[in-house]
């Protein structure tokens, strides 16, 4: 019986911040391609997160509130949503110690793909409707997140080309956040009026995120169950 590799996923917490809580797609995401999920209770106690990093074999960054604007060098606009300090101090905490070692698969899913470009010295979008430059589309589509609402264009040489194996591929859109400036890493997807769609972090065995909801899509869609297949495998070495 081969082991399970132990997958670490942060998760919100509720709006009394009495309970933490995570959506069970995510969980069921990586079981179902063979990784051995937990929760990882926020803090940001650097000798209990380097436990956490020593303990599980990859980390992945779920979706979730927006991130403080203070922490990209920005005050709130009227069209920040909800934030959540301790998750943002917990998340920003634990990629301060990942991005020091390549051993540790990492992977973001939305707010998680911002999370990871801010760790990394770049910055996000407030609201796009507002703040972006061009012609933006609906990245908040008015159907269930079951259903994919845009397409993305994904570059060459990249990681996430070597996933997907496709040029072009429909996603579902819930976001009203994205990247701005990436540091670091490079973008490797975008949508149709040019917003982030993914971006990865080329000197890193596995460092990607993805602006889309592919924990959402998986049991439908085999582009996005081979994204959780090749983290779950990355984590297994
Ligand atoms: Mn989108």
């Amino acid at each position: 019986m081969s082991t399970r590799p132990l997958i670490g996923i942060t998760a919100g917490l509720n709006d009394q911040k009495k309970y933490q809580v995570l959506n069970r797609n995510f969980m069921n995401a990586i079981l179902s391609q063979g990784g051995l999920p937990v929760t990882l209770p926020p803090t940001d106690d650097e000798t209990i997160l380097r436990q956490y990093v020593e303990t599980c074999d990859g980390f992945l960054f779920s979706g979730g509130e927006d991130v403080d604007p203070l922490l990209f060098g920005q005050y709130q606009k009227p069209e920040c949503g909800s934030i959540c300090p301790v998750r943002d101090a917990h998340e920003l905490s634990l990629l301060k110690l990942l991005v020091q070692r390549k051993d540790k698969p990492v992977f973001g899913i939305c707010r998680g793909l911002q999370v990871m470009n801010i760790a990394l010295g770049g910055d996000i979008y407030q609201d796009l409707p507002s703040e972006f430059e061009g012609e933006v589309i609906g990245h908040r589509q008015k159907q269930e997140a079951c259903y994919t609402s845009h397409p993305v264009a994904i570059e060459d040489n990249t990681l996430l080309m070597a996933i997907i194996g496709e040029r072009t591929l429909m996603v579902n859109s819930l976001h009203h956040q994205a990247i701005r400036h990436a540091k670091t890493w490079r973008i490797s997807a975008v949508s149709p009026d040019g917003v982030a769609e993914a971006a990865e972090w080329p000197e890193h065995p596995f460092f990607l995120g993805v602006q889309w909801h592919p924990e959402i899509l998986w049991q439908t869609n085999e582009y996005n169950a081979s994204l959780f297949k090749a983290f779950v495998d990355a984590c297994r070495k």
